[in-house]
């Protein structure tokens, strides 16, 4: 496809594992041809990053809309509240949403649903500088499970995870704050996903597997799973699969959910911090 006139967005590769950055006004719409070369980029470098532009909330929600419908949370506990609305405030303060004071260990967004997202946008509000902490990071499970020692995949091979709900139970201890919660652990079932997904647009293999994965359904040898998952904890998080993203005021990240990780550090509490996040369906993994 040759550049048009019209075409006002550029895509460039992130000198990192993942990623790309999307460079234009996106305000509005741009072209189709440009929409269409921001979807394949997506596919492409699995995370984007929009670069210091305030948008509003609908406008977060039309850009989200390019890559699929709208999931909501609705009643499923998360981040300690059981009341989400279209767009998740995630903040430091109470009053203004879902809280989250304490660091966010890896993991793929809502992975212990039936049906996990396909991916999600995140936009800063107003985040810490830089030295105060509040770093999100997201790693690069296609490159995970290339480099996964063959013996550990030959153990996984057609083996399922089975994720956990973390804030379904009563997480108010461990920093999270928000309303009350309406289910506990016991009460929310398991679904188990393939550890060895296929990517349902490239057919590329990756690595299905984040800190929510507690089970392992289908070992040869179920004695191993206490040890196959302390394996795949310490290899999936290492830092070589990881772009760190220091935020500013106005960026937007994009992820694909279903071949990504993502953590977040903790941060200097005496800062504000609001971001907002619309979430898209995803399709059942294979
Ligand atoms: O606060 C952040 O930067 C990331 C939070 C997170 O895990 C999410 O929005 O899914
Ligand atoms: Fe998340």
């Amino acid at each position: 496809m040759t550049m048009t006139e019209t075409d006002r967005i550029s895509i460039r590769p992130l000198d990192a594992p993942l990623g790309a950055e999307v460079i234009g006004d996106l305000s509005t719409d741009p072209s189709g041809a440009d929409i269409f070369r921001i979807i394949e980029a997506f596919r492409d470098h699995h995370v984007l990053v929009i670069k210091e532009q305030p948008i509003s909330d609908q406008r977060l929600l039309d850009i989200a809309a390019w890559f699929g419908p709208q999931f909501v949370a609705g009643d499923i506990p998360v981040l300690g509240t059981d009341e989400q609305g279209e767009v998740t405030v995630l903040s430091n303060r109470d009053d203004k949403g879902v809280g989250s004071r304490v660091a966010l260990p890896f993991h793929s967004d809502f992975q212990f649903l039936p049906v996990p997202l396909k991916g999600a946008a995140l936009h800063a509000v107003e985040v810490p500088p830089v030295e105060a902490g509040g770093i999100t990071s997201w790693s690069n499970l296609h490159t995970a499970l290339d480099e996964l020692d063959p013996e550990l995949r030959a153990k996984i091979e057609g083996v399922n995870g089975i994720g956990i709900n973390p804030y379904a139970g009563n997480m108010e201890g461990a920093g999270y704050t928000g309303s009350g919660q309406k289910y506990t652990s016991e009460t929310v079932p398991d679904f188990p996903h393939p550890l060895i997904r296929t990517h349902p647009e490239t057919g590329r293999e990756c690595l299905y597997f984040s800190m929510f994965v507690h089970k392992l359904d289908g070992l040869a040898d179920p004695s191993e799973e206490a040890e196959i998952l302390t394996a795949l904890r310490d290899h999936v998080d290492q830092d070589r699969f990881y772009y760190h993203h220091e935020w500013n005021t106005g960026d937007t990240i994009i992820w694909d959910n279903r071949c990504t990780n993502h953590k977040r550090s903790d941060f200097d509490q005496s800062y504000d911090r609001e971001v907002h996040r619309v979430q898209i369906a995803g399709t059942r993994p294979f």
